[in-house]
This record gives C-alpha cells, sequence and structure tokens, in this order.
C-alpha cells in the first residue's frame, strides 16, 4: 500500500487538467489537489503503521488508533497551510476548528481514515472529505460544493466531485493521480448489496426489503469498511449499500455530516441516490456534529424500492 510512490510532491497534471477542463474554479482546484496529495501522506503513514492502538477514546467513545489520530493531523496541518480552508470538522474532533484567518472561501469536513479497525486485517480503508461554502450544519445540499474520498486498497484511488460529475483516479507509482473513470454514471439497477448492522436488529420493513432483494438473487458483498463498500457499488455502477435504522439504534451507525454527506453527493452526481430510507440524505439537516443517520444508497432501483418498503406501501 502505498510502497514505490516515488515523489510526494508531484503535480498529478492529470487530475489538474481534469478539473480545469470541468471549469472547476480555481481554489477548490487546488484545494481538491492538495487533499489528494495529503492522501499520499497518509497512505505512507499506513504503510509504516505498527498497528498499535493508541488508547484514547473519540467523542464516540471509540478508541482511536493511532493512525487515525496521525491522518488526522496530517490532514489538518495541510489544509491550515493551503490558505483556502477557514474551519475544519473532523470525525477525530469534538468540535469544529479555526485553522484559518476566518476569509477563506471553505470549510472542510473529515473522516481522516475511516474503517480503522480493519487495518490489522489489510482490508482496504478510506479518507472521506466534503468541501462546505456556507456553515456545516443545515442542508448538505446548500453548502457542499464538492466531495471526496480516497481508497487504502492494493490500489490507492481518488473519486471526486466537484458538482460536475464524478471521477476516479488512480495513483500510479511514480506519485500521479491518472484519470482511470470519467463522467462515472450509475445503471438503474445492479445485482449486489452490501448490508450492515445485525440482522437480529432490523427492523421488519428492512428485513422485508433485504428479502426481496435477496429472492431476486442479488449478490452480498460487504468489506466493514464503508469506503470500499461504497466504491464497489460505484465502480460496479450499481447495487445498494445500507446501514439501516437498528432496534438497538434508531439513527443507525453512520455520521450523516462525515460520511453520508459526501457520498450521497458523489453517487447523486454519478446519477444514484442516497436517502435515509425516504428522505434524500443531502435534504437532512445537520443539527450537530456526531449526528448519525441510517442509510440506502446507490443505485435507483434499489433505493426507491427501499423507501417503498420503509413507508408501508409494500
Ligand atoms: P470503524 O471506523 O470503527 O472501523 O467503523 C467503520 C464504519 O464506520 C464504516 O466504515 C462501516 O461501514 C461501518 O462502520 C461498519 O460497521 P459494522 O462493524 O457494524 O458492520
Amino acid at each position: 500500500m502505498g510502497e514505490g510512490i516515488s515523489d510526494y510532491t508531484k503535480f498529478s497534471v492529470d487530475l489538474r487538467r481534469h478539473m480545469w477542463l470541468s471549469g472547476v474554479d480555481q481554489e477548490l482546484r487546488r484545494l481538491i489537489w492538495q487533499i489528494a496529495v495529503t492522501g499520499k501522506y497518509i497512505s505512507a503513514k499506513i504503510h509504516e503503521s505498527n498497528r498499535k492502538l493508541a488508547g484514547i477514546k473519540n467523542i464516540y467513545g471509540e478508541e482511536q488508533l493511532a493512525l487515525d489520530r496521525s491522518s488526522d493531523e496530517i490532514l489538518k496541518n495541510q489544509l491550515k497551510f493551503s490558505g483556502f480552508v477557514r474551519e475544519y470538522a473532523s470525525e477525530e474532533q469534538d468540535e469544529v476548528i479555526q485553522i484559518g484567518q476566518g476569509s477563506e472561501s471553505y470549510i472542510v469536513t473529515a473522516d481522516p481514515l475511516d474503517g480503522s479497525s480493519l487495518v490489522d486485517t489489510n482490508l482496504a480503508i478510506g479518507t472521506i472529505i466534503g468541501i462546505h461554502k456556507a456553515s456545516v450544519f443545515g442542508r448538505g445540499r446548500d453548502s457542499l460544493v464538492a466531495a471526496l474520498y480516497i481508497t487504502y486498497g492494493p490500489l490507492i484511488t481518488m473519486v471526486y466531485s466537484a458538482g460536475k460529475g464524478t471521477h476516479e483516479f488512480v495513483l500510479n507509482r511514480e506519485g500521479e493521480y491518472v484519470l482511470s473513470e470519467e463522467n462515472i454514471k450509475m445503471k438503474e439497477k445492479g445485482d449486489i448489496y452490501s448490508l450492515g448492522g445485525l440482522r437480529k436488529e432490523w427492523t421488519e420493513k428492512h428485513r422485508r426489503f433485504i428479502e426481496d432483494l435477496e429472492s431476486q438473487g442479488y449478490k452480498l458483498r460487504y468489506s466493514g469498511g464503508f469506503v470500499p463498500d461504497i466504491n464497489q457499488i460505484l465502480i460496479k455502477r450499481g447495487g445498494i449499500f445500507t446501514y439501516p435504522a437498528l432496534t438497538t439504534s434508531p439513527q443507525g451507525k453512520l455520521r450523516l455530516l462525515f460520511e453520508l454527506q459526501p457520498m450521497a453527493f458523489l453517487m447523486e452526481q454519478a446519477g444514484g441516490m442516497a436517502t435515509d430510507g425516504s428522505t434524500p440524505i443531502l435534504d437532512i439537516p445537520v443539527v450537530k456534529l456526531n449526528q448519525r443517520c441510517p442509510i440506502y444508497i446507490g443505485s435507483k432501483y434499489e433505493v426507491e424500492s427501499a423507501k417503498k418498503y420503509l413507508e408501508g406501501e409494500v
């Protein structure tokens, strides 16, 4: 993972040219590029990690890995010096942190290293980023201007959208992000499903929806890492990921601001959908940083079908 990257400061001409040709605003281009470069530093940290727990708890009471914390530090410091970011909100921090002078254009949200509990198993993990122009509180649809994620797996990839389609770049051995999938377009219907939450804690409506998919022959694909699980649905152009409301946690597990909004933005830009079972994720107001929310995300057929079951139409 990350091995063989010879130059961390390469310009990633392909990525920059793509954003320029797509008409992405100059500051936003530079910010996205800078975050993509930061992914290289995080991947190097993962590579050299000794996988030891730091023994500190985050705002959700979860134990933070040393890697979580160092990824957060790397990201925060890089953004601080970018000159484009006034505030930084991270899953690893208790509050929104001011990192600029106040006049910068953007606020960045981050899950610096999602799926960190998978590090010891060597499954893919990722970084999730949201770029907002206004407050992070309120509807994502009103403030998000771009989103991206980076996967650290057999390959390092970066999927971004600045509101002009969703595109994937692969990091090559020379340290360049090279365009691999332009304008990803979801099919109407896929054939894979990715299911979070214990089956014994599902609601009756959710269970009936899943049984419908199973009767249609959907194949199970779940790694327990949100980034690779969503990436699979996007790159395969169809299917559904859910982390539903559970009887023990009606708001599910995943965080609206740090995890769900950026993925919903990328999925919508690829022609897919993301809802909590009825309301689009990007229309659900964020009222607190650690707000959780159920999610149904993927191609239209499956997300709309989930809605019918959850709203009691079926
Ligand atoms: P960690 O960051 O604690 O590993 O959680 C990962 C995650 O937030 C997300 O990446 C997965 O989709 C989800 O949790 C998996 O949850 P389950 O372990 O309940 O399946």
